[in-house]
């Protein structure tokens, strides 16, 4: 069994070995160094459409991250059989989890505000908010955004969560629909942005949905930037309605050095490091989900193609 890799970051040498030990069946290719094409399976991250084109044997894509819309880019080029797993690591969970609640902390115990005293050398103190008196709202609750909700309310958050489909109700209080939508916007003084970038979410967070927050709400966007629109963002916090937003993804990665988002006063810019893949765990948690898709059981990653997530 072949597989074609590709994946342009620092890592990648670390990835490739350690995918390379973890399935000693399959033999990996660098996709910049072969011009074989009998590939079965592709792991990859932002590979160009090329790699996709003219690959009959396919019949596995997984993706080096949570998300798979840069492989559903390219999903006219995929027959209809090819399979599509993300990457689902605990590590990665924890991690998110972890980005999301500095975020939560940082607001909530004033922290930027403490920032600006300092630089003025002025000694004021505010009282934090108590988390049981706040409410984070979570919009999607995959793997990930369920890591964030049992960890919020283990610090004694509030969590109110929607999904874009009803689900089994267990600890987290779930909304779904255009009207729970409403409710967990209007209960929100923090709303978290872990929805996958399909065609029904992209753009969602406009004005409609940035107006229906309490005034002075924090944004976290740990997903996709294209489910943001940024000029809305901007009016938001240029009005109040938002006090700050800590974005970690973009339309455009590197966030361009032309955006305003860089020099905003209440924009905290982080650089697509929420729920960083390891090459250690990740690896062994792929490779347990190849096998898993490859010996007829039921993978953990695996994505429906037509819902996009
Ligand atoms: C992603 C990731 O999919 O960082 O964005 O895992």
């Amino acid at each position: 069994m072949r597989a074609v890799f590709h994946v342009p970051w620092e890592t990648a040498d670390r990835w490739f070995d350690a995918l390379a030990a973890a399935l000693p069946e399959v033999r990996f290719d660098r996709w910049a160094d072969t011009t074989h094409t009998g590939h079965d399976i592709a792991v990859v991250w932002k590979a160009p459409a090329a790699l996709f084109a003219d690959r009959p044997g396919l019949r596995l894509v997984c993706s080096l991250g949570a998300g798979t819309d840069h492989i559903l880019a390219h999903g006219s080029l995929l027959a209809p059989g090819v399979r599509v797993l993300r990457l689902v690591d605990p590590l990665m969970g924890e991690r998110m989890a972890e980005y999301v609640l500095a975020g939560v902390l940082r607001h909530t115990q004033n922290h930027d505000l403490y920032a600006g005293q300092q630089a003025a050398r002025q000694w004021r103190r505010h009282a934090p908010r108590d988390a049981r008196a706040v409410t984070v709202g979570i919009l999607g609750l995959g793997h990930l955004g369920t890591c964030v909700a049992r960890t919020l309310l283990a610090v004694g958050f509030t969590v109110a969560a929607w999904t874009r489909r009803p689900r089994p109700a267990d600890a987290i209080a779930c909304h779904h629909g255009p009207d729970g939508l409403a409710q967990v916007l209007a209960a929100a003084d923090i709303l978290v942005c872990l929805l996958p970038a399909t065609a029904e979410t992209r753009g969602m967070i406009d004005a409609a949905v940035l107006a229906g927050l309490k005034p002075g709400a924090l944004f976290i966007n740990a997903a996709r930037g294209e489910l943001v629109d940024e000029a809305a963002l901007l009016a938001a916090l240029d009005s109040g309605r938002l006090s700050a937003a800590m974005l970690d993804a973009f339309p455009e990665e590197p966030l361009p050095a032309a955006s305003p988002l860089w020099a905003h006063p209440r924009v905290i810019v982080t650089p697509h490091v929420a729920s960083l893949s390891d090459p250690d765990s990740g690896a062994a948690a792929l490779a347990a989900d190849i096998r898993r898709c490859l010996s007829g059981g039921v993978p953990l990653g695996e994505i429906d193609r037509t819902a996009g997530y």
